[in-house]
């Protein structure tokens, strides 16, 4: 569809909920619709995927670091809401004293969290996002990512796993197991994040599997922390401790007002995800478990990921906002909402 298309679908939708659609107004597309990225990014590539598919709650990304800015008309309201903030400033990356957590395990008896994650997405600096990327841009993405993995040391040295040669069974494994990513996403599908699949991604990690890196995914890294139980401040330290040391080997793109850039506008700021899978059979029958969820910001998804079903009362759920807060104060808003939710289930049994 060309962008014209793609714009009259959008504009003539009447069930249409999406940031995008609150957002582009008629002037707004006419001020846009003939602006162009360095990379050569356009709107059209911004919006193709909530055009495509009109459920979609937020249905823009960026074609390149530099759409925040060229396509800021659009960008910055949709930001703005997604993060519940006023103005657009980020404070400086913080991730606090990491030696002085007043948190530790948010489930002791083991019985309602399954498992803890928590992960970052980082953008190589001088490259676009998937859509404005070629097949080369990956290759060399993927080299200089696994140059600087393959220096970690202690618990978070591991290895590579190219998609390219990895067996249907490994990568179903590793899927099903929560580690790897796949390329079912429909609305990263419109976007382009999947072009040239599966060519320059791959997964990287430790013995243990509680690091991994993604390579090329939605991001051009995801660095991720996790492990089975409730101990926040394991997962965090570890997170913390490997993209501190990864932010001294790779240069990363951060923008003055907006912080770390990502794909999605969803993560820009922190990019910092904080999950638990969580047992919450009696709260999430309660016909108002979204909005207890979204009264603490938090996001319920099921159990393999964004767009995905619950199995047997176990939810996803992390904290929504990333932007206009700083890393410590992103997991801060998790756990606190966390703890509430599990106070709330127990009062229901
Ligand atoms: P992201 O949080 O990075 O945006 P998704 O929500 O798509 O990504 O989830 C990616 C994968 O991580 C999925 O397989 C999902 O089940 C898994 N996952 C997310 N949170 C947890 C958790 N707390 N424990 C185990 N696996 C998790
Ligand atoms: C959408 O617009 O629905 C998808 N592109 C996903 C948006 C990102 N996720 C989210 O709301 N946390």
């Amino acid at each position: 569809m060309s962008l014209e298309e793609l714009w009259n679908k959008l504009k003539n939708a009447t069930d249409c909920k999406s940031l995008l659609k609150k957002y582009l107004t008629p002037e707004v597309y006419e001020k846009l619709k003939g602006k162009k990225t360095k990379c050569g990014g356009t709107l059209k590539e911004c919006i193709q995927s909530g055009c495509e598919n009109l459920s979609s709650s937020v249905g823009i990304y960026a074609c390149d670091p530099e759409a925040y800015d060229v396509f800021s008309d659009v960008m910055h309201p949709v930001l703005k809401d997604y993060h519940k903030v006023k103005e657009l400033k980020h404070p400086a990356s913080n991730f606090g004293d990491v030696s002085k957590l007043d948190f530790g395990d948010l489930d002791p008896s083991g019985k309602y969290i399954v498992s803890t994650r928590v992960r970052v997405g980082r953008t190589h600096q001088g490259f676009g996002f998937p859509p404005t990327c070629t097949k080369q841009h990956r290759l060399d993405m993927e080299k200089k990512t696994v140059e600087a993995l393959k220096t970690l040391q202690g618990e978070l040295a591991g290895t590579y796993y190219p998609l390219v040669g990895m067996t249907k069974e490994t990568q179903k494994q590793l899927t099903d197991d929560h580690f790897l990513f796949n390329d079912s996403d429909k609305c990263l599908k419109s976007a382009g994040g999947y072009n040239d699949w599966p060519i320059g991604r791959g997964i990287f990690f430790n013995k243990d599997k509680t690091f991994l890196v993604w390579v090329n995914e939605e991001d051009h890294l995801r660095i991720i922390s996790m492990q089975k139980g409730g101990n926040l401040a394991e997962v965090y330290k570890r997170l913390v401790n490997a993209t501190k040391t990864l932010e001294k080997k790779l240069t990363f793109a951060r923008h003055d007002k907006l912080g770390f850039l990502t794909f999605c506008p969803t993560n820009v700021g922190t990019t910092l995800g904080a999950s638990v899978h969580v047992k919450v059979p009696k709260l999430s029958a309660q016909a108002n478990f979204k909005e207890i969820c979204e009264k603490f910001n938090l996001q319920p998804r099921g159990v393999d990921g964004e767009h995905t079903a619950s199995v047997g009362g176990v939810y996803d759920i992390s904290n929504k906002r990333r932007l206009g807060l700083t890393e410590i104060e992103a997991v801060q808003e998790m756990r606190r909402g966390i703890e509430e939710i599990i106070r709330l289930e127990k009062s229901l049994e």
